[in-house]
């Protein structure tokens, strides 16, 4: 036998099961790749002997050529298998160990978010009508001409019908005579409700509304609450009880509350309603020795504070929605929430409640 044959076959009984000792005694996946590397790596003990087989004669060079191959696949096989142990045992201890408790809370408290101004302002006027027996009723934010204006008595050459006041919408296909809109107020709910509902009915509704303003106090997209009581021998005294409790609900008990005339097409008569300043809690009774502050620059020195419109439903409007205006009467309101909520916090500019500065929406 050769030199190179003789050194090879001891090689390989040096070797022995050394490696299958070290593959067992491996921990991890990497004590494991490094025992491997002692044996088959590139200065690995039977890399070694592998190097030699250019010397054995070639009479030999099989029978040791299949030595050395066997053990080479002995070293494959028991890395493998041992391989296989280490990442079943892995699993197990991950199955097997403490869950990971999702509800524990975190190093860093996630600061919380809260409800936006005007949806806390819109939902605490919805549950005060709501616990005065409204029933709530939603209506789309795109709607016809017809329910905007025309059957709210506004005469089809009204101001408020101008490109200037309102978004109109081009619907594909849409019929050439039926004109679609963005609702410039939610009175069309009113519409809707009484075109498809017999009285005695009691509603409040409540969403976006669109025109074409854009200042400190009008918005091009704001919110409005609408709300509407029909039945038998409904007076301006019901109008009156019910809007006083409402103010009363929303700014506090004794809170002063007036009814001054005004117009709009679709009551009769109309009213705007104004409320004593919550900011200088002025109740410009002359009687009462207290009066507006002449500093307020929220009422202007008024004392009072204008939060909506209101009326008796016009005859006009129940015609056209098909009750019998002999037999019910009916009042209407409509507020805008974001006037409220300005009141209600301070806020100077109604911008500043919809462009999403969280330094701005953290202070409510
Ligand atoms: C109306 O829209 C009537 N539909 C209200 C009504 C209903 C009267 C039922 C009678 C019976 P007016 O255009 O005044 O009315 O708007 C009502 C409120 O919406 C205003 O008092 C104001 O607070 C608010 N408002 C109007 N335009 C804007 C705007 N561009 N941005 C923010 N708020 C607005």
């Amino acid at each position: 036998m050769s030199d190179a044959a003789a050194e090879i076959e001891a090689g390989l009984r040096a070797l022995g099961e050394r490696f299958r000792e070290a593959f067992a005694r491996a921990a991890t996946e990497q004590d494991l790749r490094n025992a491997k590397a002692e044996v088959l790596g590139k200065s690995g003990d039977l890399t070694k002997l592998l190097k030699l087989m250019g010397k054995v004669p070639a009479e030999q060079k099989k029978s040791i050529g299949e030595q050395v191959n066997a053990v080479k696949a002995d070293v494959e096989s028991a890395f493998d298998a041992r391989l296989g142990q280490l990442a079943r045992a892995l699993r197990e201890a991950d199955l097997t160990a403490r869950p990971f408790d999702l509800t524990l809370p975190g190093r860093v408290p996630a600061p919380r978010g809260h409800l936006h101004p005007v949806t806390r302002v819109k939902d605490e006027i919805l549950d005060i009508f709501r616990s005065l027996g409204f029933e709530i009723s939603w209506g789309p934010e795109i709607d016809l001409e017809a329910n905007n204006f025309e059957k709210l008595g506004f005469p089809p050459d009204h101001p408020a019908t101008d490109m200037q006041d309102s978004f109109w919408v081009t619907v594909e296909g849409g019929r050439p005579d039926a004109r679609v809109l963005l609702r410039t107020h939610t009175s069309t709910v009113q519409v809707r409700e009484m075109s498809t509902h017999t009285p005695p009915m009691a509603i409040v509704s409540g969403g976006p509304v669109y025109r074409r303003d854009d200042d400190v106090t009008h918005s091009p997209m704001f919110h409005q609450i609408e709300g509407f009581l029909v039945a038998e021998r409904v007076s301006f005294a019901e109008l009156k009880g019910v809007l006083t409790a409402f103010a009363e609900r929303l700014y506090g008990p004794g809170t002063p509350v007036r009814f001054r005339p005004s117009y709009f097409p679709f009551v009769e008569p109309g009213a705007e309603v104004d409320v004593g300043c919550v900011f200088c809690h002025a109740d410009s009774e002359p009687a009462a020795g207290r009066g507006p502050r002449a500093s307020c620059r929220v009422c202007k020195a008024t004392g009072w504070l204008e939060i909506l419109g209101c009326g008796m439903i016009h005859p006009a409007v129940f015609e056209h929605c098909g009750i019998d205006a002999e037999k019910y009467t009916g009042f209407a309101f409509g507020m805008g929430v974001e006037r409220v909520a300005m009141l209600r916090y301070g806020i100077p500019d109604i911008r500043l409640l919809f462009e999403n500065d969280p330094r701005f929406l953290a202070q409510f």
